[in-house]
């Protein structure tokens, strides 16, 4: 089955559209209300050259929400439950953030870039009007923009290969998270050890859309001795690795969860006091006991995946849902996440089609 969607100004276009195009991209999903490339015609040698070798990926729709002025770091705090109180300049952080109810409404990396400039990497949801709304309301003294900043994601093992070729063998030093303010070739950048995938690697954030197939030609030219090949953040080893995606794995508007419930509990610091959004409400939600856990599942053959949630079913009964799941080629088996009642844990199945699927629950990160 084939469908068309149409192309319009309501599907804002990358930086590095025009070159993804020339790649030969062959489905783009929407994120951000941006187009983001899919997959570029052979995702089994896409997954391959992700573990394997090295793959550069357009994720300019990971925007950035600028947060700047003299009340930004008091600001940043206060939309979430993580002490940010040690964060540095030139530290990424991973942040969830939550609404007043303790849902789960973007889980952003955090990156502090002046004492008075953070910008958050936002998942796929709207977080500039709710920072611009809150800060408005508290009348705090911060400005809240999208600057021009468009990532472009190099992941696999030989990506620090490709990057030190680029910015100097200093590179291969950088911590996790860590990044640093600089240029390519006169092209403002700013350079970041992360990614979404487990298999190491940097993100270039881009800091003049202008440059975007100029950016790419360059990456992809130096990245060529390495095997570098163009792809997209890939469902598969992200379900293999267990690293989180709001949207598919909890969405405000449709499947609702907590960070305690998501596995980020260690993110959470009510310990020490500091406020937030959402702290009464996940206070009030430890007392009460958490009834849900984030899971990782095999199903039993190898149904194609629907593309949204189905409903985990114990004795028929809804316990729960598989959120995402992919056939993984290194464990030969479909597996999957989801959300599932810590009670109800035996026996569980999904329908797809009309055909019952026997799911077993077992833990994440799977490899
Ligand atoms: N990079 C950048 N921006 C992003 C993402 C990214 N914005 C959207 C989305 N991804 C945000 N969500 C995530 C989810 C997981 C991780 C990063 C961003 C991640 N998690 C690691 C893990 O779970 O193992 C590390 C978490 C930690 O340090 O605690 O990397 O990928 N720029």
């Amino acid at each position: 089955m084939t469908h068309r969607i149409g192309i319009g100004p309501n599907l804002r276009k990358s930086a590095f559209y025009d070159a993804t195009i020339k790649e030969g991209v062959a489905s783009f999903s929407v994120y951000n209300h941006m187009l983001i490339p899919g997959h570029f015609g052979n995702p089994d040698a896409e997954y391959d050259r992700l573990l394997n070798s090295v793959a550069m990926w357009d994720v300019a729709a990971q925007r950035q929400v600028q947060l700047q002025g003299a009340d930004a770091d008091k600001l940043v705090q206060y939309l979430t439950p993580r002490n940010l109180s040690s964060t540095r300049i030139g530290q990424g952080r991973y942040i969830p953030l939550c609404d007043y109810d303790g849902w789960l409404i973007n889980d952003p990396v955090l990156l502090k870039l002046a004492e008075d400039c953070y910008w958050l990497s936002v998942a796929d949801s709207d977080i500039h009007l709710w920072a611009a709304a809150i800060a408005h309301e508290k009348g705090w003294h911060v400005r809240i923009t999208e600057p021009d900043v468009s990532p472009l994601a190099i992941q696999g093992p030989k990506a620090e290969n490709v990057t030190a070729k680029l910015f100097g063998e200093p590179v291969r030093a950088m911590k996790y998270f860590g990044f640093i303010e600089t240029e390519l070739k006169g092209i403002p950048l700013v350079l970041a050890r992360s990614g979404w995938s487990k298999q190491g690697g940097f993100e270039l954030y881009l800091r003049d859309s202008t440059y975007g197939s100029t950016l790419w030609n360059i990456v992809k030219d130096a990245g060529s001795e390495f095997g570098i090949g163009p792809g997209a953040p890939n469902d598969t080893e992200r379900l293999e690795s267990g690293l989180l995606s709001y949207g598919a794995d909890m969405r405000w508007q449709t499947h609702r969860a907590n960070p305690f419930e998501m596995g980020l509990t260690s993110l959470v610091d009510i310990e020490n006091g500091h406020e937030f959004i959402g702290r009464t409400a996940l206070v009030k939600a430890q007392q009460q006991g958490i009834k849900r856990k984030r899971v990782g599942v095999f199903i039993d053959d190898h149904p194609e995946p629907p593309g949204h949630p189905v409903a985990l079913l114990c004795d028929d009964e809804p316990v729960g849902f598989v959120h995402e799941f992919a056939f993984s080629k290194r464990l030969q088996k479909t597996i999957g996440v989801g959300l599932a009642d810590i009670a109800r844990q035996d026996e569980l199945f999904i329908h797809l089609n009309e055909v019952r699927h026997h799911v077993r629950v077992t833990d994440i990160p799977f490899i």
